[in-house]
Formats: structure tokens, C-alpha cells, sequence
């Protein structure tokens, strides 16, 4: 077998000057397209700037756009001294785990929670009436994902309908131009409704949608309940949608409610949002923001470019992000079939390797769409929901969800998307120190199992009505925390990480301190502590949830702790608290391997209520982790792998994903490619189809089922794991390639230490690589068993031919 570097060496690589070798990329056409208009929110087409969310549903009769704003959520800030003493019950519930009492525990522990999370908006949907009954033959909608542009195209009566919608970043933005193929063939009506309390009016040129969002809704998983959703409109967050006809030929009036454009060719709407949100802490009824002065601004100033230059800037900013990466899998003419189809036929087990780059690069759309600097991080529908109680509040779920979402930020080239994450830890640090107080009895801060817009931290469950298994989790901080680590890691700013993530890195550690106490066999555990949302069998076959030292709490700690050790190195600081934290981190809890040879999840060798349980929560220091891999613990590798086959390969879509990345850095390529098949599978947005377990939409959103969005992002990061890992130092080229994918070329992809990386292979083997690297540094490039050290100067690539 030809090797690519015959022995173990180290070698400075000469500085090649391969100017523009990464940067000029002939991009393959990245298109969702369709024979019909969406049915369903699943089938719409999603669009966005990180603070306007549209969903493109391409009617014929009447075109709907739904739409959000990604600060409109109900509620206000959260009341953090909600149950101030909560902290007293510990005592109690920690002598009843030591005593084994574990249903006592279970009860206790239910002192120990608080109000649940407020939930995202529906903000409304703007329609226009265009009045076509039937269609000629031709018909397709689609979305460019290079370009952020979504088109609908038809003819009624030989005469050609085009629409574009798109949201701009630069300009602010929602922007949609109508065309008719004949003069004076264009008559539309504009009107606006909202789920939300609202009023509309129409004058001239102007549809103006004025209204408030509730103070509280209820998550939906209560059910049918009193109150569950309350306005009170002085408190609540208000907001102001301005649609705005412009260039257009024809005749504008108004009613009342709509207005109407007729005998015109052309017509481009404009369309501005604000919310009154003014900050986590401040009231947006009493203290909001002008929505009405801010959404006019927004108007304004879009209104001195024409629809073209805005689609420009439009076009230019988002290419920007989206083209620093190219996936390339060799393969071609899936492309000519619609999206929906493609997708069933793939489900069915042909071949589509392009559909697979399609869903890698729209992982990183949605993500440019959703999340920009500034902007509030992606809930769990990312920006688009339509639901006045959406599926788990469309909020911040952290004992996964949160964090997945941003999984491919780095990674895919989007550093700067992860920023409304990192400023949202930020926050959590205001309300999560009194968190730790008043619930924990400690310095520093946490966030538990929820958050939403408020920037809640306290264990949710309406004051002892959530089961513990899910409400009780206390270690979100920790798990979010290590995510400003990744961010310094990957970008290699100091001053980042000095000002902004130590601080609150080493807060979520003191909580962390704080919250360990010892088990009575020399280690360090936590307790009360619970494993996202399993239930464990006790030998007394008492089926609970609370107990000491689960293994995903021992792993997150050991993660955190090690990132902050670094970072206090990094910055030469601190080092009592560098000692303080290595002396806990050597006494934790170690990893146990369990009877069956698996990883434990539990302190005992318990078993699992559920063996196959979605949430894989103790193999974290697999996947986001960095504890365990198969070069340097391969025993504790050995029993995850037990453990992920004990656990099967079903599970909701965030569930698969998760998996694809676990194997992949299991190395195992072809089990991640399996995981990702049946994560790519077919769902019916059809809620009467009763799907079960994850899938993908016809518009190649996740399905948990419903659509949850991280399962996108987890899906993206997954395959670029397949294709390029870093660690401490290394860099892992082709660590999981599965034979599903023997030829191919990725570009653009990042890696820890502040590289960027572009690979080549053929026939399963490595070809090329091109590094590079903005500041400089060493590294090492590990490839199937061999090893090459190299020190890169700055802004230089450097380029190894694998068949040299
Ligand atoms: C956690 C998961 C659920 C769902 C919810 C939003 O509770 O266990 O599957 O993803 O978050």
C-alpha cells in the first residue's frame, strides 16, 4: 500500500507562495428547487440576516411569507431571585443520595427548581394576493444557497411570473421584486395578519403591521391549560412591520388593509421589522426600544438604492461568508431532479452524493442566515417559527440543543456567526450568579437546563412540577463555557480571549469548584446530578433520575477545566487558580468502563430505563470533548463504541447527529456515513404521517420530529469531522472517510490553532493538502498512521502532492 510519507518526520516545509491556491473556487451550483408551492412551513424556503427570518412558501393564488424577528419572544426579564432559598434544601437531597435513598432525592431535588422559559414568537405573514387560478404547465421555486435568493417562477396564460425575495444584511431589509413577462400584466394586493395582538393599516404606498407580544406563554409540552398565553400590552415586547411598494409601473392604492398594485410589470416591495427589545435586563414595554422610529430608519435607509444595488450588496455580503468553503464529492446529476424528490429517492437508498454536499453546505446557509455579530443566537428553530406556542418554547435547550447549533461555526469558516452565541454567555453570567447563589449555594455562575431571550439560568419545572431528569440539570454553564475556549482555539485571539472568555470561563469554573463536593472514596463528584434525561435502574430496580457524579457532569467539568488551565497559561495569569483547578480536575470522578464494556453513564454500573435513549450525554469526552480518542485512550474509546452500539442508531434528528460525530472521531467512517443516511431520511412535513424518529424535511430542515434545527448544524459539523479534526497541536487529515465518498476535494475548512486547511483525495487516499495560517505556527499534519511536523509562516500556504 503506497504511504504518503514513508516514516515519522519532522520537516520544515519550504514557504510555497501559491497565491489565491484556496481562494479561487468554482463553486458547485447549491440549489433547493421545486415543481410545486410548500404545503407546509417544512417545504418553505428560509431566508434571512441574523435578525429578519422570512419563510418562502412560493404560492400561485396567493404567495405567503412568514415571518420573524429574532428578538420577539414573549415575556420580560426574569425575576432572578425567584426562589431565593432554594439552596436550603441541598443539605436534604445530598444526605439522601449518600444514603441511597434515591426516590427521596428524586423528591427532593424538586425544591430546587424554578419558572420555566419564555418562548419565541410568531411574529405574522405578509401575503400577496396575485389571484392566479391555474397555472400553465411551468412552475418552480427554488433557493440559491451561494447567493441567499429565493425565486418563484410560473406562467398563467403565456405570460411569465417571476418573484425574488431575499434579506439583506447590509441594508436591513426584507426585499422581494415582482415581474409580470408582459407590460401591465402585474396586479397584486398586500395584506398582513399576525397570531400575536395586532393592527393593520394601509396608506399609499405602505402596509404598516403594528402589534405586541404576549408577557407569558406557556411552554407547549403543559398542554391545554388556563393562561397559557397572557398579554398585558404596557409590559409587553412591541413591534412594527413596514411594507413598502416601490419601482413599480403600475397603479398603487390603498383600503384600509391592503394595497393594491395594478397594470404594472414590475413592483419591488421593501419590507422593515423592529422589535422594542432593548436588552436582556430592560423592560420592552416600559423601557423598549422605538420600533416604530427603528423600522422607518431601516426603510429609509434602503430606500436610497434601487432593488438592484441591494440584491448586490445583498449577494456580495453573504458570498463573502458562504464561498470560503467548497465541498466537492464527485458526483453530479442529482441536481436535475427536485429537492423532494431527490431526498426520497436518496431515503430509498440510491445514490446522491451531491445531495449530501448540498445538505453540508446548507447547514452553513442557515447558519449565515440566522446568526450574525450582534444578533441573538439561534433558538431551536434557528429564526423561523410560526407557532404562537412553538415545540419546547423555541428556546435555548443546553443540555444539548444550544450548543449544537453552533457545532460547524468554527469549524466551517463562520467564526464570526459563533459571536451571538459567545456575547449570549455573557449574559447568562448576569442572572446565572445569582443563579449559583440562590439555588446552589455558589460563587461563580451556571445556566440549567433552559434559557431563552431573558437570558433565564435557574432549573426550570414551575416550582416542582418538572421531573427531575430534565429539570434539575445544573451544568450548562460549563458545557456553553467551553465554546469561548473553541472560539480562542480556532482563532488564536489573545485579546478575545483575555477580555471577554477567560472571565467568564473561569466563573463557570468557580461554580464548578464550588459544586463539587467529595464522594467518600477519595474523588470529587457532583451531586445532586442527573444524565440529560435519562433514567437509570438501580440494583434495587428503582428507576430514577437524581444521584452523584453522572458521567457527562464529571466530563463536562474536566473539559472546562482543562480549557481554563490553558487559558491561564495562555495568558500567563492566575495561577493559584491554575493550581486550584488542576488539583480538582486530578481527583474527579474517573471514567468507569461497565460490565457490558461499555462507558459507564452512571457512578454505579446501573442499567438504563432506556438503552436506547436519545440523549448520549456521557460520551461527551468524545464529541464536543477532547478526552477520549482512539490513539490515546483507546480502552475507554473501545467501551464508547460499546456503548454507541448498545445504543443503537435511531434517535431524534439532533440524536443522528450527534452519532455521525461521535464515530467520526471514533474514526469510523462508514458507521458516521450510515448515521448520516438515516439522518438524510425522507420526513412528511404531513403531521397526520406521525413520523417518529429524525429525518430530514423536503426543505432539508432536521426533523426531531417536529423541525428543531440543530440536528442542521450537528448533520454539517458532523461531515466536516469526517474530513478534517484538530486537536492540541494536530491536525487529523481524512480521519474518517467513508467508502461512500472515495473521491473528492474540500476547501476552506478550519482547524484549532488558526489553520485553514484545504484536502484532495482520490481513491480513498490523500492527494493534496494546501495549510495555512494568518499568524503562523506549528503544527502537526497526521495522516493514516503517519506524521509530519511543520512551522508555517504567516499568510503563506503550504502545499504537500501526496503522490510526490
Ligand atoms: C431536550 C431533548 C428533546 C428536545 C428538547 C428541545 O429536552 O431531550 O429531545 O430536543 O430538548
Amino acid at each position: 500500500m503506497r504511504k504518503m510519507i514513508k516514516d515519522v518526520m519532522t520537516l520544515m516545509l519550504p514557504a510555497l507562495m501559491l497565491a489565491g491556491c484556496t481562494r479561487d473556487m468554482a463553486l458547485p451550483k447549491r440549489v433547493l428547487w421545486y415543481n410545486q408551492p410548500a404545503a407546509y412551513f417544512e417545504e418553505s424556503l428560509p431566508l434571512g440576516n441574523g435578525c429578519i427570518g422570512a419563510t418562502v412558501y412560493g404560492g400561485v393564488k396567493t404567495e405567503r411569507i412568514g415571518l420573524n424577528e429574532a428578538t420577539l419572544w414573549a415575556g420580560g426579564p426574569v425575576d432572578t431571585y425567584m426562589n431565593p432559598e432554594a439552596h436550603k434544601h441541598l443539605p436534604a437531597v445530598r444526605k439522601a443520595i449518600f444514603d441511597g435513598d434515591y426516590k427521596k432525592a428524586d423528591r427532593l431535588v424538586r425544591k430546587i427548581q424554578g419558572a420555566f422559559s419564555e418562548s419565541y414568537a410568531p411574529l405574522g405573514d405578509l401575503y400577496i394576493d396575485m389571484g392566479h387560478d391555474s397555472i400553465d404547465t411551468a412552475y418552480r421555486r427554488e433557493l440559491d444557497i451561494r447567493k441567499a435568493v429565493a425565486t418563484t417562477r410560473y406562467t398563467v396564460g403565456g405570460v411569465a411570473f417571476k418573484r425574488e425575495v431575499l434579506v439583506s444584511h447590509p441594508d436591513r431589509v426584507l426585499a422581494i421584486r415582482l415581474t409580470a413577462g408582459e407590460k401591465g400584466a402585474l396586479s397584486f394586493a398586500l395584506r398582513s395578519t399576525s397570531q400575536l395582538r395586532y393592527t393593520v393599516s394601509a396608506e399609499g404606498d405602505r402596509l404598516i403591521m403594528d402589534g405586541v407580544a404576549p408577557v407569558h406563554a406557556e411552554p407547549n409540552y403543559r398542554g391545554d391549560m388556563d393562561n397559557a398565553i397572557v398579554y398585558d400590552e404596557k409590559n409587553g415586547m412591541r413591534f412594527r412591520v413596514i411594507v413598502q411598494v416601490t419601482e413599480t409601473d403600475g397603479t398603487v392604492v390603498s383600503d384600509g388593509e391592503a394595497v393594491r398594485v395594478s397594470d404594472a410589470t414590475e413592483a419591488v416591495l421593501r419590507v422593515a421589522i423592529a422589535t422594542s427589545f432593548n436588552g436582556f435586563d430592560k423592560n420592552p414595554g416600559t423601557e423598549g426600544k422605538d420600533e416604530k422610529a427603528l423600522a422607518e430608519g431601516d426603510l429609509k435607509a434602503a430606500g436610497h438604492q434601487s432593488y438592484a444595488t441591494i440584491k448586490k450588496h445583498h449577494i456580495s455580503d453573504f458570498r463573502a461568508l458562504f464561498n470560503r468553503v467548497k465541498l466537492d464529492l464527485r458526483a453530479a446529476g442529482g441536481q436535475y431532479l427536485p429537492t423532494d424528490v431527490r431526498l426520497k429517492r436518496y431515503s430509498k437508498g440510491e445514490e446522491d452524493r451531491d445531495l449530501e454536499a448540498l445538505y453540508f453546505q446548507y447547514g452553513r446557509y442557515l447558519m449565515i442566515s440566522a446568526s450574525r455579530p450582534g444578533s441573538i443566537n439561534m433558538n431551536l428553530q434557528g429564526i423561523w417559527n410560526p407557532h404562537l406556542r412553538p415545540p419546547w418554547s423555541s428556546n435555548y435547550t443546553t443540555n444539548i440543543n444550544a450548543e449544537m447549533n453552533y457545532w460547524p461555526a468554527e469549524v466551517c469558516n463562520l467564526s464570526e456567526c459563533h459571536e451571538p452565541l459567545l456575547a449570549f454567555i455573557g449574559r447568562l453570567e448576569h442572572t446565572g450568579s445569582v443563579t449559583a447563589k440562590t439555588f446552589f449555594n455558589c460563587n461563580g455562575w451556571t445556566c440549567c437546563h433552559n434559557s431563552d431571550l431573558w437570558a433565564m439560568t435557574q432549573p426550570v419545572g414551575d416550582f416542582g412540577k418538572g421531573h427531575p431528569v430534565w429539570a434539575n440539570w445544573c451544568l450548562g454553564g460549563a458545557w456553553l463555557a467551553t465554546h469561548l475556549w473553541e472560539h480562542f482555539d480556532f482563532t488564536q485571539d489573545t485579546s478575545y480571549l483575555a477580555e471577554q472568555a477567560y472571565p467568564l470561563m473561569k466563573g463557570a469554573a468557580r461554580f464548578c469548584l464550588d459544586w463539587l463536593i467529595e464522594d467518600g472514596r477519595g474523588h470529587l463528584v457532583t451531586a445532586p446530578s442527573t444524565s440529560p434525561e435519562n433514567l437509570y435502574k438501580t440494583d434495587k430496580s428503582y428507576i430514577g433520575a437524581t444521584a452523584m457524579g453522572m458521567t457527562s457532569d464529571m466530563a463536562m467539568i474536566r473539559e472546562l477545566f482543562d480549557m481554563t488551565v490553558k487559558a491561564t497559561v495562555v495568558l500567563d495569569v492566575d495561577e493559584a487558580f491554575r493550581s486550584e483547578v488542576n488539583a480538582a480536575r486530578e481527583r474527579l470522578y474517573p471514567y468507569q468502563i461497565g460490565s457490558k464494556g461499555h462507558l459507564q453513564e452512571w457512578y454505579f454500573d446501573w442499567a438504563d430505563q432506556d438503552p436506547q435513549h436519545r440523549h448520549v450525554s456521557h460520551l461527551f469526552g468524545v464529541y464536543p470533548g477532547h478526552q477520549i480518542t482512539p490513539e490515546t485512550t483507546p480502552a475507554l474509546s473501545d467501551a464508547v463504541k460499546r456503548s454507541l452500539d448498545l445504543r443503537g442508531d435511531g434517535g431524534t434528528g439532533w440524536s443522528k447527529a450527534w452519532k455521525i460525530n461521535l464515530w467520526a472521531r471514533l474514526a469510523d467512517g462508514n458507521r458516521a456515513h450510515k448515521l448520516l443516511r438515516s439522518h438524510l431520511s425522507y420526513t412528511s412535513p404531513d403531521p397526520s404521517a406521525k413520523t417518529r424518529s429524525g429525518g430530514t424535511y423536503p426543505n432539508l430542515w432536521d426533523a426531531h420530529p417536529p423541525f428543531q434545527i440543530d440536528g442542521n448544524f450537528g448533520g454539517t459539523a458532523g461531515m466536516a469531522e469526517m474530513l478534517l479534526q484538530s486537536r492540541n497541536g494536530q491536525i487529523i487529515l481524512l480521519p474518517a472517510l467513508p467508502g461512500a465518498w472515495p473521491n473528492g476535494e474540500v476547501r476552506g475548512l478550519r482547524a484549532r490553532g488558526g489553520f485553514e486547511v484545504d484536502l484532495a483525495w482520490e481513491d480513498g487516499r490523500l492527494l493534496k493538502v494546501v495549510i495555512q495560517s494568518e499568524k503562523g505556527g506549528r503544527c502537526e499534519l497526521l495522516y493514516d498512521g503517519h506524521r509530519i511536523e511543520m512551522t508555517l509562516k504567516p499568510g503563506k500556504n503550504y502545499v504537500w502532492n501526496g503522490r510526490s
